[in-house]
């Protein structure tokens, strides 16, 4: 019942995540609409007179020139939206504002413990303490990240028992995430995966393909915390031992979880953990 929770929940974040995203690419796209300059047809009608033509090509040229959104082509960080100076240079400024989401699920917790209404609220308040600007509200949330979706909350310590549980909830979980993908074909190349770990009490592929599709960024065969991050901040207010367990999966304390540590951690037998990827990958015709 709690794994099935937790898959709900993952896939309740996986989707507020992707509404925010698009959301957020809605606004970015009304934002340069608006900053846009809108041809007008009838401009061209007015210009009769023959002897000016190439005049009014090269102004024409010129005109367009200076209409280019320079946003266009301008990159901000999180947090920042484009705008154009008096110079009509492109500029990133922190946003004026967030939309209420007027839902508490999309609540996030800083590594402050502080909790933000939305990602967007947390990111606008990361910009304006960067930049020093008089509406930051903490100067040291200039260095504010988002630790895990959903309001802050105590975290409970991770009993011995349950660490010794875990493992086997994790194989049961991954499982139950690869059903729930292949159900939705979402599981793309994995999906012959499947089978295995459906005849399998251990769920070997399920552990498998996750170290696969964890390992994209860069794609070397070990797993890092950046390469975690979506799973930790989904994951991590709902189960308290997710951060002991993935601590205790790195053995020689390098910041990584190579194919051997997860699979051990996991609670597979060495002779069992292979790198599957390599083949899936090679065979859908991606470098690896
Ligand atoms: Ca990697």
């Amino acid at each position: 019942m709690r794994l099935l929770l937790v898959l709900l929940l993952l896939g309740l974040v996986c989707t507020s995540v992707l509404a925010r995203k698009n959301r957020r690419r809605n606004r970015n796209r009304d934002v340069i609409r608006e900053l846009k300059p809108i041809d007008d047809p009838e401009a061209d009608d007015d210009d009769d007179d023959d002897d000016d033509d190439d005049d009014d090509e090269e102004s024409d040229t010129n005109e367009k020139a200076e209409l280019k959104n320079p946003c266009d082509t301008k990159c901000c960080n999180r947090g920042e939206m484009c705008d154009v100076d008096k110079d009509g240079l492109a500029v990133c400024l922190c946003r004026q504002e967030c939309p209420m989401p007027g839902d508490r699920r999309l609540m996030v917790c800083s590594n402050k413990n502080i909790t933000f209404d939305s990602e967007c609220h947390m990111d606008r308040e990361h910009c304006l303490c960067r930049k020093k600007l008089p509406e930051c509200r903490h100067p040291r949330h200039g260095k504010i990240q988002l630790d895990y979706y959903g309001e802050c909350k105590k975290l409970s310590p991770c009993p011995d028992m349950e660490m010794l549980d875990f493992p086997g909830r994790a194989r049961d979980w991954l499982y139950n995430v690869m059903r729930e993908l292949a159900n939705r074909n979402d599981l793309g190349e994995y999906l012959k995966l499947l089978e295995g770990a459906q005849t399998d009490p251990f769920h070997v592929n399920a552990v498998l393909w996750k170290f696969c599709e964890l390992d994209k960024t860069p794609h070397d065969r070990f797993v890092t915390r950046r390469e975690m991050l979506f799973i930790i901040r989904s994951l991590k207010a709902m189960e308290h031992c997710l951060m002991p367990f993935l601590r205790s999966c790195d053995k020689n304390n390098d910041r990584r979880i190579s194919l051997v540590e997860w699979g051990t951690c996991l609670g597979i037998e060495k002779g069992k953990i292979s790198n599957i990827c390599l083949d899936i990958h090679r065979k859908a015709g991606r470098r690896t």
